[in-house]
């Protein structure tokens, strides 16, 4: 049975110059009236979290932790918004969190771009961020203070490990289905995978975008299909591609798991069902259920307590045979 784990960085792995550090570019949270920081005593912790839509397995199990932990039985008040992957509607809801005068902000930004002007507003207006689920390029200074979510390179390289493990040596040729373009997942993922399969045989001869939907996967394989008649492999970036996909396959008259063989990314049910079903060969677990650590971040931060920059969460992969036994308990 094959699993992997990525081991969560936490502060009893920091080093005491990073916890230094960590602490020094913290942002401290904003003093509310009279010197206390936001959130005292009795009062809810008002949040704005923008989500990046609902594209997904993955997404809807991310909503569903965020909106089941930010609660107001924990203390939160929280305003949610869907952005149907859109950055400027992500861009507009921070904006009205920003004039609304909300505690924190939270996002999963869509792309990794573009984010600075609102990072600045929302630093002028003295309410710290924290990202959830992808990363962001900014110039801007403590933009944000922490970042919790996976290492998308990580897995990657555990997709591309195991399809060099599995096929090095047979000459197969691989076609990948990226992710939303310019999103970090897509970005990483990409190249953690292309590291793994460096030296090896394995050649990826078509990539493209199926933006992370099923519906995406599936038309972009279609055109593979179209265009290559010695496909071996597909490299999806997300289950839901991967679900696309094997629709396609099975429309072409092959055997998905079989003729071609699957790879992905997330292990959402549906995914570890075809999985556990043969359809797909190997899956690397993308944990969607940061609603918890996401509390704590809020909760330190408006204590005006030091946070941990970077929260790895932990993520596992599967064979067909660890699917097999791990389905019964799966939580998404
Ligand atoms: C990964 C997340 C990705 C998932 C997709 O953390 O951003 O976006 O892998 C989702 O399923 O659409």
């Amino acid at each position: 049975m094959a699993r992997h784990s990525i081991a969560r960085t936490g502060l009893a792995a920091l080093s005491a110059a990073a916890l230094l550090t960590l602490t020094a570019c913290s942002s401290e949270p904003p003093a509310a009236e009279g010197g206390e920081a936001a959130g005292g005593g009795d009062e809810l912790i008002s949040v704005g979290f923008s989500q990046v839509g609902a594209e997904s397995g993955w997404r809807a199990a991310n909503t569903k932790s965020i909106q089941d932990t930010i609660t107001e039985e924990n203390g939160f008040e929280l305003s949610f918004s869907d952005a149907q992957q859109k950055q400027e509607n992500q861009i507009s809801a921070l904006r009205n969190y920003i004039a609304q005068g909300v505690d924190v902000l939270a996002f999963s930004p869509v792309v990794e771009t573009g984010w600075d002007a609102v990072l600045e507003e929302a630093k002028a207006a003295n309410i710290p961020v924290v990202l959830t689920d992808r990363a962001v390029e900014t110039e801007v200074e403590d933009a944000y203070v922490s970042f919790i979510g996976s290492d998308f390179v990580k897995e990657g390289e555990m997709a591309g490990e195991w399809a060099a493990e599995e096929y090095d040596g047979e000459g197969y040729k691989v076609v990948e289905l990226q992710g939303t373009t310019g999103s970090a997942p897509a970005i990483d993922r990409k190249e953690g995978f292309a590291s793994a399969i460096e030296g090896t045989d394995l050649e990826i001869i078509d990539s493209q975008t199926g933006d992370f939907t099923r519906d995406g996967g599936k038309k972009v394989m279609e055109g593979f299909l179209t265009a290559h008649d010695d496909i071996d492999v597909v490299f999806a970036h997300n289950d839901d591609m991967g679900l696309g996909a094997i629709e396609a396959i099975e429309a072409a008259g092959k055997t998905p798991g079989e003729d071609i063989k699957i790879i992905t990314i997330d292990a959402v049910k549906d995914g570890m069902q075809a999985l556990a079903d043969g359809k797909i060969n190997y899956i690397v677990e993308c944990n969607p259920l940061l609603g918890p650590d996401l509390a704590e971040v809020i909760k330190a931060t408006v204590a005006g307590e030091p946070v941990e920059e970077r929260i790895v969460v932990k993520d596992e992969a599967f064979d067909q045979e660890a699917a097999v036994a791990a389905l019964p308990d799966r939580q998404y």
